[in-house]
């Protein structure tokens, strides 16, 4: 999915960033380099520059790696809720109380099937479990089990435009001001095997607190890109339009769009 010359810029960046750090002689030919790009011990030699090539060469070499699973037995005992409180609407509060009978998934934007999905339907889709760890900036961390429909199959289901980039996820809460809460990641992401619509979390029905009835587990970013509460999925070419702009609730704040741990 992911644009050739968006592909093709990133490897001039990353033969940039080789040429700053005495790896350069790594790569003298294109084909070398891109075999060598699929290794994974030259992936982490090249993880292991230290400095301020450190970030860019992870955002460039990590990011279709796997997040980190972990056993059953090294759940966290208690995972803090964090963030705004849940959405406190009549509509939120009876649906959440009978199970989610009314709550549907809009999915469209730039897409050629727009769909609306029950949670029972999305429930009814092909699911992934996975116990990863949870990072917030904040500075802590939880582990937890997740159960959810990979954002994968939501796109092969509505089949995005060529024009679409980014995938926003929008939220039924709101901070005091009343602004809503969203979020967005690019196609690199939404096709992470380890990316999915969780309706579980260690075996039970997502908490209310944790975002009830659907969140974001995208493992390969920090906790704020892990959107709860979700009711609308959107593909666009472009997120400068959607609130202040920047891609996300955080981001529109000053935080960086692209979170990777
Ligand atoms: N809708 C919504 N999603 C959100 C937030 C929020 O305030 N609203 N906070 C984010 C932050 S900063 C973190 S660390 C995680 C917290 O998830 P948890 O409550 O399951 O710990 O949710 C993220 N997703
Ligand atoms: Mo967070």
């Amino acid at each position: 999915m992911e644009k050739n010359s968006s592909v093709i810029s990133r490897r001039k960046i990353l033969l940039g960033a080789l040429q700053g750090t005495g790896l350069f002689f790594l790569s003298g030919c294109e084909n070398v380099f891109n075999k060598l790009h699929q290794n994974q011990k030259v992936l982490s030699l090249l993880e292991s520059v230290e400095g301020g090539n450190r970030r860019l060469l992870r955002f460039l070499t990590g990011r279709n790696k796997l997040a980190q699973e972990f056993g059953e037995q090294d759940i966290s005992r208690y995972f803090k809720a964090n963030g705004n409180p849940p959405p406190v609407t009549m509509e939120y509060l009876i649906d959440a109380a009978a199970g989610w009978p009314f709550w549907k998934l809009q999915i469209g934007g730039l897409v050629n099937q727009p769909a609306a999905l029950s949670l029972e339907e999305l429930k009814a889709l092909p699911a992934r479990t996975q116990i990863t760890r949870h990072d917030c900036v904040e500075g802590w961390s939880a582990i937890a089990k997740w159960k959810g429909v990979p954002l994968k199959q939501i796109l092969e289901r509505v089949q995005p435009l060529p024009e679409a980039r980014y995938v926003v996820f929008y939220c039924m809460d709101t901070d005091s001001s009343g602004d809503y809460f969203y979020e967005s990641i690019d196609f690199h992401d939404v096709l992470h095997p380890q990316t999915i619509l969780a309706y579980e979390m260690n075996d039970r029905p997502l908490p209310i607190e944790h975002g009830a009835p659907l969140r974001l587990r995208v493992e390969t970013q920090l906790g704020y890109k892990m959107a709860k509460y979700i009711h609308r999925v959107e593909f666009v070419s472009s997120y400068q339009t959607i609130a202040k702009g920047r891609g996300g609730y955080w981001e529109d704040q000053g935080y960086e769009w692209y979170a990777g741990i």
